[in-house]
């Protein structure tokens, strides 16, 4: 960065952070917006074919992911979980090249539906799109970080939907019965596609089914990015000391439509979108930030002409890549190798690479290898 903040404002101090630090999360949730919306041009324009949007999250994913240490612990995000993954190191061109689906696609190399991040240097899991079956693979992490001892945490997030299905009650009942370090965070945003709140849960939070598990459940004002950031730190340092697992919801804003396939004008009133845009983290943290003389003009100036040639880049970059080789479909689909006691389901003699007869690789082995 051209212009950096040194010192420590009252603010900073108030939550255990440096100036720089609080500049570096306000980063993180602008480039998220810039990027989010940079997706949904792209996709008017004919460019990328579905955009799923974490336009109203990204405070509350930025002041969650903040405390976890990067390359250590591990995040299962889900699909409105681009704050959250550029939060965890992936970058503007990371994302926009898992839109454009491209050869190079750090996520999956064009293989998912575009929006399925990912990224295994990051220990970023590949989100899920059947809601919630992160969470048995979260908990599965922090599991195995028990065990290992590795002091790692693992956290997932999904919205307050997702929180009914039968995987979240599995998942936090066995993580309160091992102390799991683990922390699942709800960002309710008050719709299911276009099931309101109301008609999802009978109970005005969903952190409130915490006390049914016997650990802690913490509601926190989404677009208070410190609040989010206090509260993760707190659950992080739990899990850490072997405390086990809290459920942390954020009350978020969803402010663009489910997804690009969606018209949410059929279902919400107008002044109710209006209304939201007064709940929106990115304005809030800002005047934040500018109130307690972290953000000055200038840096504000910096900050925004690097985050849009970061985005141009971005795009500029992913539009020229190649896409995938259709050749290559099944690469990274089907293991490469196997023991050779373990003969893989496409009938392959075992302990060999995928060229070969019958194997995938050769475009024969469609029949029978999904069943
Ligand atoms: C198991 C499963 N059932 C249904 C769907 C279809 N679906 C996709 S998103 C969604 C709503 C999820 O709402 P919520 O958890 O509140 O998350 P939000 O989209 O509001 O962030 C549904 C029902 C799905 N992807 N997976
Ligand atoms: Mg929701």
């Amino acid at each position: 960065m051209a212009v950096t903040r040194t010192g420590t404002s009252d603010l900073a101090a108030s939550v255990g952070l440096t100036d720089a630090d609080l500049v570096a999360m306000y980063r993180t949730v602008a480039l998220a917006r810039a990027v989010d919306e940079r997706m949904w041009i792209l996709n008017r324009a004919g460019r990328i074919p579905f955009v799923i949007s974490g336009q109203g999250h990204e405070g509350a994913q930025v002041g969650m992911a903040w405390p976890l240490e990067r390359k250590k612990d591990w995040i299962a995000p889900f699909y409105r979980s681009i704050a959250t993954c550029l939060a965890f190191g992936m970058t503007a061109q990371d994302i926009l090249m898992a839109q454009y689906a491209k050869a190079a696609d750090p996520s999956s190399g064009g293989r998912q539906m575009p929006g399925h991040y990912g990224n295994a240097e990051n220990n970023l899991l590949s989100l899920s799109s059947p809601v919630a079956t992160q969470m048995l693979h979260a908990v599965g992490i922090a599991l195995a970080a028990k065990i290992r001892k590795t002091g790692q945490v693992a956290m997932t997030s999904m919205g307050e939907g997702s929180s009914n299905q039968g995987d979240v009650h599995e998942g936090l009942n066995f993580a309160a019965i091992h102390k799991l370090p683990f922390i699942l965070v709800i960002e309710n945003n008050g719709y299911a596609i276009s099931v309101p709140a109301a008609r999802q849960i009978a109970t005005p939070n969903v952190a409130d089914r915490a006390a049914g598990y016997g650990i802690p459940g913490v509601v926190v004002d989404g677009s208070d990015v410190l609040a989010c950031y206090a509260a993760s730190k707190a659950a992080v340092e739990r899990a850490r000391r072997g405390d086990g697992p809290t459920l942390l919801e954020a009350k978020v804003i969803r402010l663009t439509a489910h997804s690009s396939d969606d018209q949410q004008t059929k279902y919400r009133p107008e002044q109710e979108l209006a209304e939201l845009r007064g709940h929106d983290a990115l304005p809030r943290f800002r005047d934040q930030l500018r109130d307690a003389g972290v953000l000055t003009e200038e840096l504000e100036a910096v900050l925004a002409a690097e985050i849009k040639a970061e985005v141009e880049a971005a795009t500029d970059h992913a539009e020229a890549e190649p896409d995938p080789d259709p050749s290559t479909a099944m690469r990274w689909v089907f293991a490469e190798s196997w023991p050779s006691e373990t003969p893989p389901p496409w009938g392959v003699g075992g302990g060999h690479g995928m060229t070969g007869q019958g194997g995938p690789e050769d475009g024969s082995a469609a029949e029978g290898a999904t069943d």
